[in-house]
């Protein structure tokens, strides 16, 4: 049995980008609980859930966060889980700002980052992490990507097949 993934956002509005992150925890039967906890606003809890979140039995934590995303880092900070960021796009910047935030951290304390809203990327990553002590995990990872050559495969075909109709 994998453990446990811990999702943090830094508000409920990144929820709309983060769905798609849960479902695909879901999808991957991965158990998870998601909080919304800031690393500005709420400094203190954003430590004491990082602090105490391997006690609890998360193996990787999973924090979106937009504009100046601190988030992730503060909560690597706090923990020697490892720790996916997920740029939330908004702002002024569009996302940049908080795709550099996650991004660029200091030597000692990494982040690994996904894309700008990359978050069902944040799930299959952190289920790759956590298949290493799961060996059904990772047979349901491996079926994951054989869907994903087979959707090429199917979409390949219908090329092919617009492509004669032309000629
Ligand atoms: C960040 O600021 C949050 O992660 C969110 O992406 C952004 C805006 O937050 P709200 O003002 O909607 O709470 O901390």
């Amino acid at each position: 049995m994998a453990k446990r993934v811990l999702v943090v956002m830094g508000s409920d509005s990144d929820f709309p980008v983060m769905e798609a992150c849960f479902r695909m925890l879901q999808d991957l039967g991965l158990s998870y609980e998601a909080i919304v906890c800031s690393a500005h606003r709420t400094p203190d809890a954003a430590a004491e859930l990082a602090k105490t979140a391997q006690d609890k039995g998360f193996g990787v934590i999973i924090a979106a966060a937009g504009l100046a995303a601190h988030l992730p880092g503060v909560i690597a900070a706090y923990t020697v889980l490892p720790v996916i960021g997920v740029p939330i796009r908004g702002g002024a910047l569009n996302g940049q700002d908080a795709l550099y935030s996650i991004v660029q951290m200091p030597v000692g304390i990494p982040v690994a980052a996904v894309a700008i809203d990359g978050a069902a990327n944040a799930a299959i990553l952190a289920a790759q992490i956590l298949a290493g002590a799961d060996e059904s995990l990772n047979e349901r990872l491996k079926n994951y990507k054989e869907n994903l050559a087979a959707a090429v495969a199917a979409r390949n075909e219908r090329l092919q097949s617009k492509l004669s109709e032309l000629r």
